[in-house]
């Protein structure tokens, strides 16, 4: 499999938007990444998407966010960061939290019922998902703060300088929390990029209700530069993603970067799409697969379907490992969310945990 050269930016930027500038400080060039392990990360990616919609029609999970048609745009900027940056997500990031090492059976608890995180945020350097829309953006600005007052910004130390990728859909643009995240991010110059999967549907409210001008374009009137990029192309949104990440590292403050795509399945496995949109939309972006995308850029002949059955081989052990670690999750401790309220608990909520310890019991089934 031939490396692919570096990019050095631009690669599938959608003419809509004027460019960003180019970084403020010079930083040595990026290191390639390898098209295969690229392509390896979406199909995996897609393969515990794919596995995970099964587990919730088995009853093993409550709901499932699809991310079908958008590992391309996670895939490609979750390799865009350093070690030591952080990534505050949205609920539908599962391709990120791959790429960051997170165990796949770590994403369904929340799902299943069994915890409202699942993983360590400080060990893979991403927070737990929110189901808030918009919430994880002002988490993100106020990280970002962090990150400055530390002084781990602009020292042209490889390792130390740090930046916060946050991501959000195209219909959390209509969030105040967004906006109020834009200006902050903007009065302080904080080391953040936003990361907008545009997928065109906010649940059932098309892009179009949401805005007039494209999402990127929205940057301009908060004073940060604003790209948007083929969401369905890897390298367009790796390229994209880096440039910003490493600006923002240097100190050159925040970018928005809008990844257009297609969720091509339902917003989650509780919605019925065919109410609002028509298979004709969805087919239509179902001929710029993200991952046959990749593939066409890609030598074909006998490293290809190497590659092929290699990842083949991968996705059904990562599969296998998702469903009996579905099932095997703990059960939730009931006194847990009281224990994480407070540092010291109050009298209050000392009464109304022996409260609701005593009803878990008396619906215990005895023998
Ligand atoms: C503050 C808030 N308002 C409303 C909702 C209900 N809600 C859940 S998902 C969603 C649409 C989100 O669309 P988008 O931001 O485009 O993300 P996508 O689901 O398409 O990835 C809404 C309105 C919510 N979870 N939080």
């Amino acid at each position: 499999m031939p490396e692919r050269s570096a990019h050095s930016g631009h690669h599938g930027v959608m003419p809509v938007i004027a460019d960003a500038p180019g970084p403020d400080h010079p930083t040595a060039p990026p290191e390639p990444v390898d098209p295969a392990r690229l392509y390896r990360d979406m199909a995996i990616t897609r393969r515990i998407d794919t596995e995970a919609i099964a587990l919730q029609r088995q009853g093993e999970l409550g709901l499932w966010p699809s991310l079908l048609g958008q590992e391309a745009a996670q895939v490609g900027a979750a390799h865009a960061l350093q070690p030591q940056d952080m990534v505050f997500p949205t609920y539908r990031e599962h391709g990120v939290a791959w790429v960051r090492g997170i165990d796949p059976v770590e994403l369904l608890g929340l799902f299943r019922g069994t915890t409202l995180g699942g993983w360590d945020p400080q060990q893979h350097r991403m927070n737990t998902y929110t189901l808030v829309i918009g919430a994880q953006l002002l988490h993100a600005v106020g990280y970002a703060m962090g990150i400055v007052r530390d002084g781990d910004v602009g020292t042209g130390e490889p390792g130390r300088d740090r930046a916060v990728l946050a991501f959000l859909g195209d219909g959390s643009i209509s969030e105040g929390e967004t906006n109020e995240a834009f200006v902050w991010a903007a009065a302080q110059d904080l080391p953040v990029v936003f990361l907008c999967q545009n997928n065109q549907w906010a649940i059932s409210a098309p892009f179009s209700v949401q805005s007039r001008v494209p999402v990127a374009r929205r940057a301009d009137g908060f004073g940060f530069p604003g790209i948007r990029v083929d969401g369905n192309d890897v390298h367009a949104v790796l390229d994209a993603t880096r440039e910003a990440l490493e600006r923002a590292r240097a100190g050159g403050g925040p970018t928005l970067v809008e990844a257009l795509t297609y969720r091509r399945n339902p917003h989650t496995t509780s919605d019925d799409d065919g109410r609002y949109r028509s298979g004709a939309e969805n087919d239509r972006w179902a001929a710029r697969d993200p991952l046959a995308l990749a593939l066409d850029g890609m030598e074909t002949g006998d490293g290809r379907a190497a590659l092929l059955a290699e990842v083949e081989q991968e996705c059904e052990q990562v599969a296998a490992r998702l469903r009996a670690g579905c099932r095997a999750l703990p059960e939730p401790d009931p006194a847990a969310p009281f224990d994480h309220t407070f540092a010291e608990i109050t009298p209050e909520l000392e009464r109304q945990r022996a409260e609701h310890l005593a009803f878990v019991a008396s619906l215990e089934v005895t023998p």
